[in-house]
C-alpha cells in the first residue's frame, strides 16, 4: 500500500475540486422531483460540470462506466446507471458526483427524498447520514481506520441496519481511487494510522435489511440481495494537524 500525502499546493487544488463537487449537489437539488428521469439529472450535472465549472465528470468512461454521475434508487446500493425511468413520489435516491479539476478529484454523494418516502425509507437515510458523521468526527492524526470502521458498524448495527462490505471509501487525489481502502466496518486499533495530508472518502452504504449485495447483469448496478432499501452519503476529507477538514462541505451543512 502506498498512501500519497498531499502537500499544500495539492491541498489547495483538492479544496477547489471538492467545492465544485459539492456545488453540483447544491445545483441539482431542486431538480430532484417526481417525474424527472435520472438521465435528465445526469445531463444537467454533466453540462454544469463541463460548461460552468470547466471541469470533468470523473465517472464517465471510468473503467467503461457509461454516464457522468451515479444515481442509485431505493434498493440500489451504488453505481446505479442513469436511465429513462422517471423518479416517483416515495423514492429515495443517492446522487454520487466526482469531478476532476486541475488534475485533482472531489467525490461526494447525498441522499434525496422524492415526495414523502415511508418512515422506514427516511430512517435508513438518516442512519446512513449519522454513520458518515460519526466517521468524519473521528478523523484526526493518530486515529486508525479500524477505529472509524468499528464506530460506523456499531452505530449501523445498533440501529438494526447493516453495513455493505464489498465496497468502501478510498484515498483520493490525482487518482479517483488511491490507497488506503476505507472500510465501514472493522476492529478498533487496527489498520492505517491517520497522518496530516492524507485525503480520503468516507462513504458508508447502509442497508435496512441484510448486508449482502448482488451485481445486476449490466455489471455495474449493485443491489441488496434481499431487496431492502439502501442509503449512502459521502464526503472527501483531509486529515489536518489537529483534526479534519471536509473538502466537499455544502453551503449551510454542519458536521
Ligand atoms: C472496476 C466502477 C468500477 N467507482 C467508484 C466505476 O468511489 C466511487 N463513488 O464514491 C465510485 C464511483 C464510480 C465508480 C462511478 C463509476 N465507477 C463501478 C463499479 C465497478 C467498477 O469496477
Ligand atoms: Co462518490
Ligand atoms: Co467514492
Amino acid at each position: 500500500m502506498s498512501i500519497i500525502i498531499k502537500n499544500s499546493e495539492d491541498i489547495q487544488k483538492m479544496r477547489v475540486a471538492g467545492r465544485l463537487a459539492a456545488e453540483v449537489l447544491e445545483m441539482i437539488a431542486p431538480h430532484v422531483q417526481p417525474g424527472v428521469t435520472t438521465n435528465e439529472l445526469d445531463r444537467i450535472c454533466h453540462d454544469h460540470i463541463m460548461n460552468v465549472q470547466h471541469a470533468t465528470p470523473a465517472p464517465l468512461n471510468y473503467h467503461g462506466f457509461p454516464k457522468s454521475i451515479c444515481t442509485s434508487v431505493n434498493h440500489v446500493v451504488c453505481h446505479g446507471i442513469p436511465s429513462d425511468k422517471p423518479l416517483k413520489g416515495g423514492d429515495i435516491i443517492n446522487m454520487d458526483i466526482t469531478v476532476i479539476k486541475d488534475g485533482f478529484h472531489g467525490d461526494t454523494s447525498m441522499m434525496f427524498c422524492v415526495g414523502e418516502p415511508s418512515i422506514k425509507a427516511r430512517r435508513v437515510v438518516q442512519i446512513a447520514h449519522e454513520c458518515l458523521l460519526i466517521g468524519i468526527r473521528m478523523v484526526r492524526p493518530g486515529v486508525r481506520l479500524g477505529d472509524i470502521g468499528y464506530a460506523i458498524q456499531r452505530h449501523a448495527e445498533h440501529s438494526g441496519c447493516s453495513v455493505v462490505r464489498e465496497y468502501c471509501g478510498h484515498g483520493i487525489g490525482r487518482g479517483f481511487h488511491e490507497d488506503p481502502q476505507v472500510l465501514h466496518y472493522g476492529q478498533p486499533d487496527t489498520g492505517v494510522t491517520l497522518e496530516p495530508g492524507m485525503t480520503f472518502t468516507i462513504e458508508p452504504m447502509i442497508n435496512l435489511g441484510k448486508r449482502h449485495v448482488k451485481l445486476l447483469p449490466d455489471e455495474w448496478t449493485v443491489v441488496t440481495k434481499d431487496h431492502s432499501l439502501s442509503a449512502q452519503w459521502e464526503h472527501t476529507v483531509l486529515v489536518t494537524e489537529t483534526g479534519v477538514e471536509v473538502l466537499t462541505l455544502r453551503a449551510g451543512e454542519e458536521i
